[in-house]
């Protein structure tokens, strides 16, 4: 009644469907840098009419949220955050079966996330680990720019050096496993051993260290790469190396949650995701500078190239698997966390 009188007065019927109520609500776990969530927060809203409530954690902490929600979930998609805990979340069937129509406009790398964690997680981006450092702290402790791993456990780093906490970081978890894979899993454990004393704390959150050396409360970190050059573009002290043994890197990935109560719009959202402006917004909207999934999306500038660097073949399925995981993070806590400070 009330359209058909304001179709009278000669308004255009379509204008009364107004699309953010129309279309529905999108709950959104976002796992990179908040600049980043809000911008896809509010492009897709716009974009689409679909209304985004947007929470934003780190990834560990985000699979726990998600597997303390199974039975009755709360978001509807997780994007970003490091892969692996992204895998272990498909193992449990925790995040749902989908093949988007905009899958072949990927990268292999990010493809091959979504066949090996059997079609229920995308690859949104990569970006290697490697360390952010401080030039002028480490020149005030007389110290050089760490080049190697080996360099990180040397005695004139002590308390100098910054990472997470595995149990909340998938920034750690990704450290864990690239020792772990450069060195055999015990020589890796007598590393991360030696290397404690010169860590002066495990962070909750991955990208906390590259603050810390960026405002000058830590000379290294175990880090991002791409972070290091965010703050360096923002006007910090930071700068990064890549370890000369080799590194690791992460696929930043993408879920919708199992039995989201807003599957169509979860799918919506992952679509569009994937799309070639929707994969420029990391650097476009939010300054962020990893390697966006879409062939077509350029690499940002300044962004590290992975392409030039020296990575191991990081074996996503099997630390990406949930027990490995589970393993590897309580032999760290038994081995590594626990021991005494100072
Ligand atoms: O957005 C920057 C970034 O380094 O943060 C993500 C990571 O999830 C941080 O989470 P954690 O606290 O769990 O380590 C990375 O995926 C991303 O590149």
């Amino acid at each position: 009644m009330i359209a058909t009188r304001l179709g009278l007065l000669g308004l255009p019927l379509l204008a009364l469907a107004a699309p953010a109520v129309a279309q529905g609500q999108l709950n959104l776990y976002c796992s990179v840098q908040v600049e980043w969530c809000q911008a896809i927060a509010t492009n897709f809203e716009k974009e689409t009419g679909v209304k985004v409530a947007m929470t934003q954690k780190g990834s560990g902490e985000t699979f726990a949220q998600i597997r303390a929600e199974a039975q009755n979930p709360k978001a509807d998609v997780w994007f970003g955050g490091t892969g692996d805990p992204h895998m272990a979340a498909a193992e449990e069937k925790l995040t749902a079966v989908y093949e988007s129509p905009n899958l072949k406009e990927l990268h292999p790398w990010a493809q091959k996330q979504w066949s090996q964690s059997g079609k229920r997680s995308v690859g949104v981006y990569a970006g290697a680990l490697g360390f952010g450092f401080n030039r002028e702290l480490l020149a005030k402790k007389g110290q050089p720019a760490p080049a190697c791993w080996a360099d990180l456990v040397k005695p004139g780093l002590k308390g100098e050096v910054q990472m997470a906490n595995p149990n909340s970081s998938g920034t750690a978890y990704v450290m864990i496993a690239t020792i772990v894979q450069l060195m055999g899993e015990d020589p890796a454990f007598s590393y991360m051993k030696a290397l404690h004393p010169n860590v002066n704390a495990y962070t909750r959150s991955g990208t906390a260290p590259i603050k810390a050396v960026a405002r000058g409360e830590t000379a290294v970190s175990i880090s991002f790469v791409h972070d290091a050059v965010v703050e360096a573009n923002a006007g910090f002290p930071a700068e990064y190396a890549m370890p000369c043994e080799g590194t690791g890197f992460e696929i930043g990935s993408m879920s919708i949650i199992g039995g989201a109560r807003n599957m169509a719009n979860a799918r919506k959202f992952y679509d569009w995701a994937l799309t070639t402006p929707a994969q420029r917004l990391g650097y476009d909207a939010g300054k962020q500078l990893q390697t966006p999934a879409n062939r077509a999306a350029p690499l940002p500038p300044k962004a590290p190239d992975l392409g030039r660097m020296k990575l191991i073949e990081y074996d996503f399925a099997k630390y990406g698997r949930a027990a490995e995981r589970r393993r590897l993070i309580e032999r760290w806590d038994r081995e590594v966390g626990s021991l005494p400070r100072g």
